[in-house]
């Protein structure tokens, strides 16, 4: 049950698809402890754990730390980092006594403590003195994140191929770079979906346009690359540069379809391409109008996007600029003392991402009201996306476009995925990702990933053949990093021949990834799960976060520390572990519940199979997503009375998912009797 609760002067922010009653109560978890500011607190048992906060760094249980959900350009995933770049204010406190959620609805700043000032009291601070709250009661963890993915509406899908591997690095600057990636792979054999495009494919960064000079015919490029089973992914970012002659600018100055700032004038902002303008995605028209010129690419054959710095990035305002000039130019000449010297660093530091520019800009709405940024921050990243999901869908009738997105707002998560942003080659980053899956699935965000590899700093062979090891997993499998580390293509490294088996075990799991993925979507629930939410009452099991559940059938426990050769591992029940080198090959053993030492040498992956379950696998998988074979199937298997399995597949494309033709039913007894009904052949 959903109970709803109104406070200040809430924004619509369109996150929520249902209409519900106000309740005429008070909050039955969350104490009001005052209204000026709006701020509310709840009791936490000693037992209890709080999941949930989507994007944020720490652990799956998130008590112990205190966290701000403010749109954020955060490179720096620490420990004590507050905010990073999306907003996911859901949680669900679950204890052996109680378990519900809590959804508050607004895009100001909320403040989650869960625990920081008194380690058994959560306080939750709308900055903004409003929101709507959402208080959700059930059975379970699981039905709670149901009731709440119900109300915020059906995750959005990527086609089929958005699940192959991805290659990607900030740096690929003409065409004989992707095509030079392109081959490195070919040439190995080693299976490739997709190559993206950071910024340098545009001229002068300019949104929605292709130097001449470095990519003079991208959709000739473009088609060459499809032909070898590669769709090119470009980058969109936020801010329109201000230049005489850019349509895109020009267009957008005379229709009134920029954010602007008190006077009324468009608001100017410094990003990557100098002095931008950004685009006014909170009003419908200049949604419409941005989302349209994604045209530009799809019509050259681009089917696949990530949009960028839309938080939205801010490296320094003018008027920002300007005063900082002014309070270092006051301090020429004075006596330069260790503190004015800090100082100075600090007002250069602090022009990035300022509140007093968020709070200096203006939204124009349908109504002809007028918002102040700062009120309603966090929903830029969703809006950008929105934007062009929205036109995407009518750009390409009929098929599914790739788009994720770096910031994001619950509701988001109806038009695209995300990634989560510019993590570091560290293994504490490699385990952070792991934590953050769940998080950011019960936002409803299936379609995720991090950068494999990790984005900032230099990566080393074995943290690659982890994460790698790790990502064949992820929805989006994607290796990215930022210009100036050392290179991160699977290919460049000694053992790319290991590189090349673990990415095919990919490709041979595809069937169950996707089929777990679209049924998680259709069912609105979670791909990967703490173990936590299916073993409830396994006390052991609760505290367990270095190893998650995926989908129906499997559970994961991967190494994410150096040098290590092998790790604990703890099951819950008996299950079967899979040792695989490469797709098609593989031991297996049947372990009793309870704690387990498991070896896990660099060139392998392991994994579980839960009782009765079945996990169906192509006996080809191919190059590509397109290559592999997904009607010719085996299944991995650990039966002790009988195992059932719905097996969902489609054309990868289409958006209308209804169709009984689209399930095949594998049975499997303990006695061997396997049986299928559908389409698909299925052997053992
Ligand atoms: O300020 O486009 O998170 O993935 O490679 C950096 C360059 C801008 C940040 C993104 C990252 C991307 C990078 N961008």
């Amino acid at each position: 049950m959903i109970c709803k609760y109104s406070f200040g002067t809430p924004f619509e922010t369109e996150a929520v698809v249902q209409a519900l009653p106000e309740s005429d109560q008070e909050p039955r978890f969350l104490t009001v402890r005052s209204r000026l500011p709006l701020c509310f607190s709840c009791r936490l048992g000693e037992e209890e754990a709080v999941y949930g906060l989507g994007e944020s760094v720490r652990g799956m249980n998130k008590r112990g730390w205190i966290y701000e959900n403010y749109a954020l350009d955060q490179p720096h995933h620490h420990e004590d980092t507050r905010s990073l770049y999306s907003c996911h204010s859901f949680v669900i406190v679950s204890g052996p006594e109680r378990v519900f959620g809590l959804f508050l609805d607004e895009p100001g700043r909320v403040i989650f403590d869960i625990g920081y000032a008194c380690r058994t009291e959560m306080t939750i601070t709308c900055v903004q003195n409003s929101c709507v709250l959402y208080e959700i009661t059930g059975e379970t963890e699981a039905d709670i994140v149901q009731q709440y993915r119900r109300l915020i509406g059906r995750s959005y899908l990527p086609p089929k191929w958005a699940f192959g591997f991805i290659q990607s690095r900030w740096g690929y600057k003409d065409e004989s770079d992707v095509r030079q990636v392109a081959q490195g792979y070919r040439d190995r054999q080693m299976a490739l979906d997709g190559i993206c495009m950071d910024i340098d494919y545009m001229e002068r960064y300019k949104d929605f346009t292709v130097d001449p000079a470095r990519f003079p015919d991208l959709a000739a490029l473009a088609g060459e690359m499809k032909a070898q089973g590669v769709h090119l992914i470009p980058i969109i970012d936020a801010g329109v540069k201000i230049e005489a002659g850019y349509d895109v600018y020009e267009e957008g100055c005379e229709k009134g379809y920029f954010c602007t700032d008190l006077e009324g004038k468009p608001f100017v902002a410094a990003v990557w391409p100098g002095l931008v303008h950004f685009p006014d995605v909170l009003n419908p028209e200049a949604r419409r109008w941005f989302g349209q010129k994604y045209k530009v690419l799809t019509e050259l054959g681009i089917d696949g996007f990530w949009n960028d710095m839309n938080e939205p990035a801010i490296f320094y305002s003018k008027t920002g600029l300007d005063e900082a000039f002014k309070s270092i130019r006051e301090m020429e000449g004075e006596n330069l003392g260790l503190h004015e010297y800090f100082r100075m660093g600090d007002i250069i530091r602090n022009m990035s991402n300022s509140p007093q520019d968020y709070a200096s800009f203006y939204h124009s709405l349908s109504d002809g009201s007028r918002v102040c940024h700062d009120r309603v921050h966090s929903l830029f990243g969703y809006n950008m996306t929105r934007a062009a999901g929205e036109e995407l869908d009518t750009l390409r009738p009929g098929e599914r476009t790739l788009l994720f997105s770096r910031s994001s707002y619950p509701g988001m998560h109806r038009y695209g995925g995300i990634w989560q942003g510019d993590n570091k080659s560290w293994w504490s980053h490699l385990a952070l990702n792991v934590k953050m899956m769940p998080s950011v699935d019960m936002m409803g965000f299936l379609y995720q990933g991090a950068d494999l590899g990790g984005f900032g700093c230099d990566t080393t062979e074995d943290l690659l053949l982890r994460w790698i090891a790790f990502g064949i997993f992820t929805p989006l499998m994607r290796n990215h990093s930022a210009m100036g580390t050392r290179q991160q293509e699977l290919y460049s490294y000694p053992m790319w021949e290991t590189f090349r088996d673990l990415i095919s075990i990919r490709y041979m799991l595809l069937p169950y990834l996707y089929s777990e993925f679209v049924k998680c979507l259709l069912d609105d629930r979670m791909l990967f799960r703490p173990l936590a939410f299916d073993y409830r009452t396994d006390k052991r099991a609760r505290e367990i976060e270095d190893q998650l559940l995926l989908g129906e059938g499997l559970m994961l426990a991967p190494v994410t520390e150096q040098n290590r050769t092998w790790r604990y591992v703890y099951l819950p029940e008996e299950m079967k572990l899979i040792r695989m080198k490469k797709a098609g090959q593989w031991q297996e053993e049947i372990l009793p519940a309870g704690d387990h030492r498991v070896e896990i040498r660099l060139d392998e992956v392991v994994f579980f199979i839960r009782p009765d379950k079945l996990v169906p696998y192509t006996l080809r998988p191919g190059l590509s997503v397109a290559e592999t074979d997904f009607d010719q199937l085996s299944i991995l298997h650990f039966v002790k009375n009988e195992g059932e399995y719905k097996l969902y597949d489609d054309d990868g494309l289409t958006r209308d998912l209804s169709g009984e033709d689209r399930i095949t039913t594998i049975r499997l007894t303990a006695d061997g009797t396997l049986t299928t009904s559908g389409s698909k052949t299925v052997r053992l």
